[in-house]
């Protein structure tokens, strides 16, 4: 657990002091609270991690996922007058010292929002007691983002459509006891990745906040924190909004559709996502309209929600007893043995015999996939490879066999079940060879099964109007000028000392290593020169363009699923990448880290920040 005092003390230290004994100081400190069920190892030998016993065998099949996941319903903010969403932080009732939201006057008619002005939720990061991951582990503790279910009930994680033109403030309650057992810390910074969203709302990692503890880059602590998302294609500032040509502002090329939020307080990112906080943010503009019955002719008509389906796989690891276990002190984490869909150990997904848009995240915090559909037999399937990282793709890719993903990558895949008879059972299943956290070894059949499809009958009475058109979203990629005229920077991600560098320094979130002029572009070269370990790296706010992929110094050929824009960066061992990448809009503080959530723990994070 983090002291005010420590952080103070971290503050006042300058970027060279934070060595590799302080920082090991800090994250002993943080878990001398820690007890019971995580592991309290100071310092594990490699030996020891191997040591650790795989988790308890389970029955595969035993639990069903929803065969539809609704949408968030929005809450009334805006009735107790105390407590409207406002442009400046309401400490007077409770809010933490978060700065202003930037432009609040381009997107609200006065100082406070009216109805229909944003979509209004509320969620709240609560302990649950008895959240099952599989029939045969116990009920046990996890640490939600909870909402309200249309129905009344908590919903957990839940997931929010939101839609571009129509900002959102989301209002983050943190419940979270602050005498707490087991791992992770009761701080809290949401981030949701990797929509274009103002700095004060980013889930900047040193803007975390409790009840009585504030991060070193915010004012103070409080019970809530709003964050505002203008839900603004990037390039708001050279496409400006205009009600007949351009209604929602910014350039339509840029917009994304599959993000989620996490958690991401410093230090304890992966502690607190693996600890069960995360969830989808599903965004859709007039192309990509989630309604495949739209009558519009601009509109793709993908498949469409019930049938837009996101699915989150983490890697856990669970103890002989069968309750999680996490490590947040080992520099090299815990290998998660048990991969989680949804939520769920090993589940059935009934579809109908219909096309589907499947959304597959990486929700870390360390395990790389690569997922192939098989039957019974382990035949591999073919389906339709449509968005990466969030952003469809210019075309389809047809015919594919795989979706590879480094942590927190996305790939929205459209399968047509209407190909199988009812009865059909299909699997989901993982081929990536890894067996520790620094990264994926090699591809190996059959893999493991993941999640299991069984495919029933269309509903009596439904169609399925849905298509995925030959050209989806057109992309404005670098030109050459723009290329040549671009500054180069360069980030080398290392190890060192047994941690993890970005130009041989450990984060420090008081301390920008880039200071970056609005409305500009650079091409990064980024760098991980290691034979030993795989680094999926992230920039937030800006999704950039690869340029050019080097192994061993060779170029490579850039696959054709990371030829649009991408959040997630895999360098593979002694690989380098360079990317173009734009700064628009909203200035402020950022992150670049490396989404092996541990990894980015142990301290491989950097500060960059827009300003004029
Ligand atoms: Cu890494």
């Amino acid at each position: 657990m983090k002291s005010n005092e420590n952080d103070l003390t971290r503050n006042n230290i300058p970027d060279s002091q934070i060595d590799e004994s302080r920082r090991a100081f800090f994250k002993a400190t943080g878990a001398t609270l820690v007890a019971a069920p995580a592991i309290l190892t100071s310092r594990k030998s490699e030996a020891q991690v191997i040591d650790l016993p795989p988790s308890p065998p389970t029955t595969p099949w035993l639990v069903e996922l929803p065969k539809a996941i609704e949408p968030l319903q929005q809450t009334d903010l805006l009735t107790d007058p105390y407590r409207i969403p406002q442009g400046p932080a309401n400490t007077t009732y409770d809010e933490c010292g978060r700065n202003q939201h930037q432009r609040w006057a381009e997107f609200f008619s006065g100082p406070q929002a009216q109805y229909g002005e944003a979509d209004l939720y509320e969620l709240r990061v609560q302990a649950i007691e008895d959240h099952e991951f599989h029939p045969n582990y116990p009920k046990q503790l996890v640490w939600n983002y909870v909402g309200e279910h249309i129905n009344g009930d908590p919903y957990p994680n839940p997931v929010i459509h939101a839609r571009y033109g129509k900002p959102v403030i989301l209002r983050l309650y943190n419940e979270l006891p602050e005498e707490h057992t087991g791992f992770g810390t009761p701080e809290v910074s949401l981030h949701l990745h990797n929509l274009h969203t103002p700095s004060e709302s980013d889930g900047f990692p040193g803007d975390y906040f409790s009840e009585t503890k504030a991060g070193p880059t915010i004012s103070g602590p409080g019970k809530f924190k709003d964050q505002f998302y203008p839900n603004v294609y990037a390039g708001y500032d050279d496409f400006p909004k205009d009600p007949a040509t351009n209604p929602v502002g910014g350039d339509k090329r840029e917009a994304l559709g599959t993000l989620w939020y996490h958690d991401h307080c410093l230090d304890f990112t992966a502690a607190n996502a693996t600890r069960g906080m995360a969830g989808f943010y599903l965004i859709y503009d007039e192309l990509d309209s989630g309604n495949e019955n739209d009558p519009n002719p601009a509109a793709l008509r993908l498949p469409s929600h019930p049938y837009d389906y996101p699915l989150a796989f983490q890697d856990k690891r669970f103890d002989a007893t069968g309750i999680q276990v996490f490590d947040q002190l080992d520099p090299e984490g815990t290998f998660g043995d048990k991969i989680t869909v949804n939520g769920k150990i090993e589940p059935v997904l009934r579809v109908a015999r219909r096309k589907y848009r499947l959304r597959l995240l990486n929700a870390g915090p360390s395990r790389f996939y690569q997922f192939h559909l098989v039957n019974g037999a382990n035949t591999q399937q073919t389906f339709t490879y449509i968005a990466n990282d969030g952003n469809l793709l210019p075309a389809p890719l047809l015919n594919r066999t795989n979706v590879r993903l480094g942590v927190a990558e996305r790939g929205d895949i459209v399968v047509d079940f209407s190909r199988y008879p009812v009865g059909t059972q299909l699997y989901l299943v993982n081929r990536l060879v890894q067996d520790d956290t620094r990264g994926p070894k090699g591809v190996q059949a059959p893999g493991t099964r993941v999640l299991k499809f069984i495919v029933e009958a269309l509903p009596a009475g439904e169609v399925d109007n849905s298509r995925v058109p030959t050209r989806l979203r057109p992309i404005r990629r670098p030109t050459a000028a723009e290329i040549a005229a671009a500054p180069v920077r360069n980030w080398v991600f290392a190890r060192k000392n047994g941690l993890w560098t970005i130009n041989d320094r450990l984060v420090n979130v008081n301390s920008a290593a880039a200071h970056i002029a609005p409305g500009s572009f650079e091409v990064w070269n980024l760098d991980n020169p290691s034979g030993g370990w795989s680094h999926p790296v992230h920039i937030h706010f800006e999704e950039g363009h690869i340029l050019k992929r080097f192994r061993n110094g060779v170029e490579v050929a850039v696959p054709a699923h990371e030829k649009g824009r991408k959040d997630v960066y895999t360098l593979g061992p002694s690989e380098r990448m360079q990317i173009f990448i734009r700064f628009r809009d909203f200035p402020g503080k950022y992150v670049m880290h490396c989404h092996n959530m541990i990894h980015e723990d142990h301290a491989m994070m950097v500060r960059w920040d827009i300003v004029d």
